[in-house]
């Protein structure tokens, strides 16, 4: 059966989020990055690659190359609320979205009679709902979308097929491809293998005995532009969390509670924002000798409101009691799941399964990779 698959990627995105707040940056080359001595670039307009400034690279560089930057300080939780609306419009208009980070998802279209028109309409609400720009790739897997939805951007749109792909990247280096690293384009380099065109020529046998079996018939998969793997809906965030670090050590109970409960206003926006409610909240303390405690409690029905979940963290919050003062406090609520799934939005789980089971994925950057499998368990990760 052939397949349509799209993947769409936002353009600049942090730097994107930030002139929705700073309008009068538009036009200028703007860095974000942490004015700091050894920070690197996280990424920047597309005024700033102008002049040669990249993501990753050093502060010091950056401006070296551009002295005019703009520099601006990351915000991760304005950059994952502006995600969560991007995601849920993404699944208000496809039913197979698999986010594969903060700004970008692979869709699954093969049902679609018009693929194209669908990416377009929901390109276009993307930029009228969130004011972000979006590059996209329509090819016939996850690997031919990926590459197709960098080739032209900002604001790209590119449909491209297997044939395509290797016209337009066949004589460029196989670390092109994703999913080989640095390091396999240096081995195959070593090897006299310089260009996917070189790659395809080594027979299956060859890369077999280069990097055994597994590896060695994916790289011979890879380099021909044949990907079977599926887009996967269900790698949905399993939670949804906020946390911050005082400047100074909080050590009165009611202190540590408002923050708490701003914090959880802060989440609630986020998870209403993508659509989601969840059934496990918890809660995160690290004391001031960096201590670092999590206490959970699952809910028999999943929610979404800041009352519920504000007051859930809260009595966890007394029940712990920090003995020291508090330097960090961070709310998180788990078990996601979307809109309509599941009776009355409970799960359809029993009562002492790990909601949050699987492997821990979270939205978000991974700073949720490690969600506890058994919620009430407590776990000294996130
Ligand atoms: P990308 O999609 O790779 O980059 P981008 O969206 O800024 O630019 P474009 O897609 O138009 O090329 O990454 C998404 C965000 O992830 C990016 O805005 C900032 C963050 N990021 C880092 O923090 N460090 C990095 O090294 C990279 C590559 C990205
Ligand atoms: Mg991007």
């Amino acid at each position: 059966m052939p397949r349509t698959v799209a993947h769409l990627d936002l353009d600049a995105f942090f730097a994107s989020v930030e002139l929705l707040r700073r309008p009068e940056l538009r036009g200028r080359p703007v860095v974000v990055c942490r004015d700091s001595p050894r920070a690197v670039v996280t990424t920047c307009t597309y005024e700033a690659r102008a002049f040669g400034v990249r993501s990753a690279m050093p502060l010091s560089e950056a401006r070296r190359r551009c002295p005019q930057a703009v520099l601006v300080d990351p915000d991760l939780d304005a950059y994952r609320e502006v995600s969560a609306a991007v995601m849920a419009i993404l699944r208000e208009e496809i039913e197979a979205v698999e986010p594969a980070g903060l700004d970008e998802a692979y869709l699954e279209l093969s049902e679609l009679v018009s693929p194209r028109a669908a990416m377009r309409r929901i390109v276009a609400r993307i930029a009228d709902e969130t004011g972000m720009r979006a590059s996209v790739g329509i090819g016939p897997n996850k690997l031919v979308a990926k590459l197709a939805s960098d080739m032209e951007k900002p604001a790209g749109f590119v449909v491209l097929d297997r044939r395509g792909a290797w016209r337009r990247l066949a004589d460029g280096s196989p670390g092109v491809l994703p999913g080989i690293g640095p390091r396999t384009a240096e081995g195959l380099r070593e090897r006299g293998v310089h260009t996917i065109r070189q790659l395809a020529a080594v027979s299956e046998a060859e890369l077999v005995a280069w990097h055994g079996p597994r590896s060695g018939r994916w790289l011979w998969r890879r380099c021909r532009f044949d990907d079977d793997a599926a887009v996967l809906p269900h790698r949905d965030p399993v939670s949804e969390s906020r946390e911050t670090t005082f400047a100074e050590d909080l050590d009165h109970l009611p202190t540590m509670e408002e923050a708490l409960l701003g914090l959880t206003a802060r989440l609630c926006e986020g998870v209403r924002g993508g659509g989601w409610r969840g059934r496990t909240v918890g809660i995160k303390v690290r004391l001031a000798d960096f201590t670092t405690v999590t206490r959970a409690r699952t809910l028999p029905a999943a929610v979404d409101d800041e009352a519920t979940i504000g007051r859930v963290a809260c009595e966890l919050l007394r029940a712990y009691a920090p003995a020291q003062p508090v330097r960090l406090l961070g709310v998180r609520l788990a078990g996601l799941v979307g809109e309509g799934e599941g009776p009355g939005g409970q799960l359809a789980l029993p009562l002492d399964l790990p909601v949050a089971a699987g492997d821990g994925r979270s939205r978000g950057a991974g700073r949720d990779a490690a969600a506890p499998r058994v919620p009430g368990a407590g776990s000294a990760d996130w």
